[in-house]
């Protein structure tokens, strides 16, 4: 038996209803058992066509299926309570996403990634997984669950962007006064980086990394957007609201 971790989140129809069906509906499926679940937390949208507020959750899980086989099961429920899959990150009735399971490192993409890339700085996972295992710790980062959610409490939050391409001169002055709980920095140099920050690194531009930025990949708030959805504004814009600024 595994102990897994889910987040389940939705936008539209009757989402607490929804939410407490589909774990009755996986804890009829066989090999799956239904441990606990946390509270329903009302969430502020993170998307340019995400839609309308967030209910999000999160629920433990003990399974004698494979990783894969539980993906598909999660996939089935979310069809059978109505998700249309037509705009990626679009609004929804229900979304399953397996964000841990036990602690193992699984790197099946474009399939399956667990621990989900998302669960260690977003806060409409890390806000509901916390009532459940805050001492539980993310097998990449090394961190629990608290101190992952923790350092993002920090205000103001320190936020460096690198910026190879020398192009966000300007976009980050405007998103500093949208969000004024954080504190945007750019960086294009190895003397641009100190040692005791501790908020996030965020990578915009794909392409190799210079040699004094490699090392960068093993910093816990590490997070490398360049291939996500949207313009370079949208990416850092998803990643301020991602984490509660
Ligand atoms: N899920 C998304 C996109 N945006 N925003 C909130 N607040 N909660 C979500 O679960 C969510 C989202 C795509 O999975
Ligand atoms: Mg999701
Ligand atoms: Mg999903």
């Amino acid at each position: 038996m595994t102990t897994c971790l889910i987040g389940l989140g939705g936008n539209l129809g009757n989402v607490p209803q929804t939410i407490v069906s589909a774990l009755q509906s996986l804890s009829q499926s066989s090999g799956v058992r239904v441990e606990r679940w946390s509270s329903l937390h009302q969430t502020n949208p993170v998307g340019a066509s995400a839609g309308g507020t967030y209910i999000n959750a999160a629920a433990m899980l003990e399974t004698s299926l494979t990783a894969r086989e539980l993906l598909e099961r999660l996939m089935a429920v979310e069809n059978e309570f109505g998700r249309e899959r037509t705009i990626s990150w679009g609004p929804r009735t229900l979304d399953l996403d397996l964000l841990f399971f036990g602690d193992e490192v699984i790197d099946d993409l474009p399939v399956l990634h667990v621990p989900h890339s998302g669960c260690w700085y977003r806060r409409f996972v890390l806000d509901p997984l916390c009532e459940l295992v805050p001492a539980f710790v993310h097998p990449e980062k090394q961190q629990t669950i608290a101190e992952l959610r923790d350092r993002l409490m920090v205000r103001p939050l320190h936020i460096s962007v690198l910026d190879l391409a020398r192009s966000t001169d300007g976009l980050l002055q405007t998103l500093q006064t949208m969000f004024p709980d954080a504190e945007l920095q750019t960086i294009r140099q190895p003397d641009e980086i100190s040692d005791g920050d501790d908020g996030l690194l965020v990578r915009l531009d794909s392409g190799p990394l210079p040699p004094w930025a490699t090392p960068l990949r093993k910093r816990v708030g590490w997070l490398d957007v360049s291939g996500r959805m949207g313009d370079r504004q949208q990416k850092l814009i998803n990643i301020l609201r991602s984490v509660g600024l």
